[in-house]
């Protein structure tokens, strides 16, 4: 009996994760190389809710992929957990304001609908740092920290190439219904070509904002449409 309800329920996990491997409008993101691990940006998220959330972003040994290294400590233990985290599209606004930062990295227009599947990671939003590779922990949180390193293979160091983490990017973490409880710009710290500047850091709070969700599938396809039309204007002036 108990047999058959876990294998029924394995059968249906198995089921789900196959439907949740959802390979972009602009099909899978492919592996990057020609990553330097001469070049170092770093997001450093300090905000009311998070005391500190420290990313460092190099490339590797061999180019490929980047390698991240974060630790996140003092996390509000009143907001719920654990925290999901990503690369976001724009710089952070006025005054620490998330909501500018509006949605995550997704350069193969794959959406957010349908969860990241971590077994299939191609398949997930570039940006989707923790539906990669896990979401911050709850050991984070008081007087706790948490530290994580991985390699992601699928974000860049080159300013031309779409999953780019340079330039006008951020990080922002949520609590687990997806608030936003802190945000940072992603800044050059060494190493970096020609086609990278680096934009002031701000103190991220969410002082006085309502909190709001992570960007919808609609308005992550608004601003893919109004990045498509910046390019096209771009390359209409060169
Ligand atoms: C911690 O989170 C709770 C719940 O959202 C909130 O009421 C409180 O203001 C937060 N604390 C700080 C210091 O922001
Ligand atoms: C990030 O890099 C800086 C400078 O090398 C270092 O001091 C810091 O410990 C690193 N942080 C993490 C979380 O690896
Ligand atoms: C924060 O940014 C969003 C999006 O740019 C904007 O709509 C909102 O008015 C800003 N909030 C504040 C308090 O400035
Ligand atoms: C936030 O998430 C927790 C745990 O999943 C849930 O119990 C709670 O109702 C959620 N709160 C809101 C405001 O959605
Ligand atoms: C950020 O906060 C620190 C400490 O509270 C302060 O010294 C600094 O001026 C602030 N920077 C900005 C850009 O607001
Ligand atoms: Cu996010």
């Amino acid at each position: 009996m108990h047999f058959f309800k876990s294998a029924a329920t394995v059968a249906l996990l198995a089921g789900a994760c196959l439907v949740s491997a959802e390979t972009g409008e602009k099909g899978d993101a492919p592996i990057t190389e020609g990553n330097s691990d001469k070049i170092v940006y770093e997001a450093h998220v300090t905000s009311s809710n998070v005391k500190s959330a420290h990313l460092n972003f190099t490339g590797t040994e061999d180019g490929v992929g980047i390698l991240i290294q974060a630790c996140f400590t003092g996390l509000n233990a009143s907001q719920p957990g654990p925290y999901p985290y990503h690369v976001h599209d724009f710089v952070v606004g006025a005054k620490g304001n998330c909501t500018a930062t509006g949605a995550h990295l997704d350069p193969y227009l794959r959406g957010e609908v349908t969860p990241c599947d971590a077994d299939a990671p191609e398949t997930c939003q570039v940006g989707d740092l923790s539906g990669k590779h896990g979401k911050a922990s709850l050991e984070a949180r008081g007087s706790g920290t948490w530290c994580t390193s991985y390699v992601d293979k699928y974000l860049s160091l080159d300013p031309n190439d779409v999953a780019f983490i340079g330039n006008d990017r951020s990080i922002v973490v949520h609590n687990v219904n997806k608030t936003r409880i802190g945000c940072a710009n992603i800044l050059l710290v060494s190493g970096g070509s020609s086609g990278a500047k680096s934009y002031p850091s701000s103190n991220a709070t969410t002082t006085g904002e309502p909190p709001i969700a992570t960007g919808a599938a609609a308005r992550l396809g608004t601003s893919g449409l109004a990045l498509g039309v910046i390019f096209g204007v771009v390359a209409m002036l060169l």
